[in-house]
């Protein structure tokens, strides 16, 4: 069987073929796994000690997950498995605490994820007749210069604006007639509701499509760009661990994202028993970098909660699709005993048309009892100031979110534009019973 194809191909293959390639570059990923101190061990402990001890896809659930503790522990060069000469790159997580998570790239391996973005962007429609303008942070963090190179290399025009200065980015869009842009989806709905305060209204720019990612949004906040905008939105979904963005990416169709299978290998687990579950089911995402020489990672828990969309997509690529990320593990809160993803409350508070762009949620105790806040900032829908229908619209909202999360939080209204907006990540949760400030990476 031949394991050589185009690009085009490789997104078509059937599952045999592509089991056939995934299995072959694993094999390459374990032999340079095991040139690391960390990985010879952990994969010594279950008798692979070469890549042949490698048989087929199934022996991967003998290998231990590898979690960011792990990466943590072997900062700084610990999990690199390249030459230093040869390393040409280096990025970092956006966690806030501790050691970074650091990711180092050859030349090849920073040639092969460039295919994954252009790939992606390709999915979605984008050609070199686009005007890129990428409002994504670039430095250490993956979603700046991570799409950056897909767009150049599929001949796009590349605005490289990097994240913040909304004035400015509104002047590009306007005088180089933007048609795709990157952000968070935050980021988007901050910039709609500046647009008119900054003397832009839509008509000024020949936006069409937005990929957005970096960070959990229900499907209510992309449908509120589609329409803000007039546009087109795609999740993207990455993570530095495995290289950046570009590791799903919606297509066209709209319908999940398409897990670029040549390039990782994913497995979705149950995120306490840590055993496989099947498609459809929701759990941990569990990925393992196929493209990567510098720093094998293999079976990395993502922490991720997602599921398997059976079925094939109508674009005809047969790479399997995953569910927008609900949440993180770690990002679940307990008030007062009951969980709740603070997805499920952007779902509700995002349906409300009179609720505008930002929000977030605060959780402080009262008394023994945990008590938690809704602030939302109020949108140009707003008809009225007149306290009683405010008293009425908070009660609805409340009435909703009850319904949801079983829970009846608070409701905050603020005027627009007072509350916080970050550059990168939003930062939706501020839990003030232990003093952590935990974000929705
Ligand atoms: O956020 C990479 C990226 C950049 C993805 C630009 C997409 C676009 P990290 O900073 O390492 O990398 O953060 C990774 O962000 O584990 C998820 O929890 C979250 N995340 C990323 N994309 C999405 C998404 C980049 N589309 C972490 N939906 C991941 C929900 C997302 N969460």
């Amino acid at each position: 069987m031949s394991l050589f194809y185009s690009d085009e191909e490789i997104q078509r293959l059937d599952r045999q073929a592509l089991e056939a390639l995934q299995l072959f570059r694993l094999k390459r990923v374990i032999s340079q796994a095991l040139k690391t101190p960390f990985y010879k061990e952990r994969l010594g402990s279950v008798g692979i000690n070469h890549a042949e001890d490698f048989k087929c896809l199934k022996d991967m659930e003998k290998i231990p997950y590898t979690t960011k503790d792990d990466l943590r522990d072997t900062y700084p060069y610990g999990l690199l498995a390249a030459h230093k000469d040869d390393v040409v790159r280096m990025h970092a997580s956006s966690g806030t605490t501790g050691k970074p998570t650091v990711i180092y790239q050859t030349q090849r391996d920073l040639d092969n994820w460039t295919n994954l973005t252009k790939r992606s962007l390709i999915a979605t429609g984008c050609t070199h007749k686009d005007v890129f303008q990428n409002m994504m942070t670039y430095g250490l963090f993956t979603g700046g210069i991570g799409l950056h190179y897909g767009a150049e290399s599929l001949g796009m025009f590349v605005i490289p604006a990097s994240s913040g200065n909304t004035l400015r980015q509104f002047m590009l869009m306007k005088d180089f007639q933007t048609t795709v842009v990157h952000a968070t989806p935050s980021y988007m709905l901050h910039l709609y509701a500046q647009m008119e305060e900054m003397g832009y209204k839509r008509q000024d720019f020949a936006l069409k499509k937005a990929m957005i990612g970096a960070e959990p949004h229900t499907e209510e906040v992309r449908k509120r760009i589609e329409t803000l905008f007039g546009i087109e939105a795609y999740n993207s979904y990455g993570l530095s661990e495995m290289n950046g963005p570009s590791v799903a990416f919606e297509c066209e169709e709209k319908s999940g994202m398409h897990v670029w299978e040549d390039g990782y290998i994913m497995e979705i687990v149950d995120e306490v028993s840590l055993k496989p579950i099947s498609d459809g089911q929701q759990g941990e995402l569990v990925l393992t970098n196929l493209i990567r020489e510098a720093t094998p990672i293999i079976r990395y828990r993502t922490k991720d909660l997602t599921s398997i969309i059976p079925g094939a997509c109508s674009c005809g690529r047969t790479s399997r699709r995953i569910q927008r990320i609900m949440g993180r593990t770690d990002d679940m809160l307990i008030i007062n005993g009951v969980n709740v993803f603070p997805s499920q409350i952007e779902e509700v508070i995002m349906k409300v048309p009179e609720i505008g762009n930002n929000y977030r949620i605060l959780i402080r105790k009262k008394g023994t009892l945990d008590e938690m806040i809704i602030e939302t900032e109020v949108g140009p829908n707003i008809l009225t100031d007149d306290t009683r229908d405010l008293y009425k619209l908070k009660n609805r909202i409340c009435e909703e979110l009850r319904a949801s999360i079983t829970i009846r939080p608070q409701v905050e209204f603020h005027e627009p534009g007072r509350l916080p907006v970050q550059q990168g990540k939003a930062i939706r949760v501020i839990d003030e019973r232990g003093g952590i400030c935990c974000d929705l990476e």
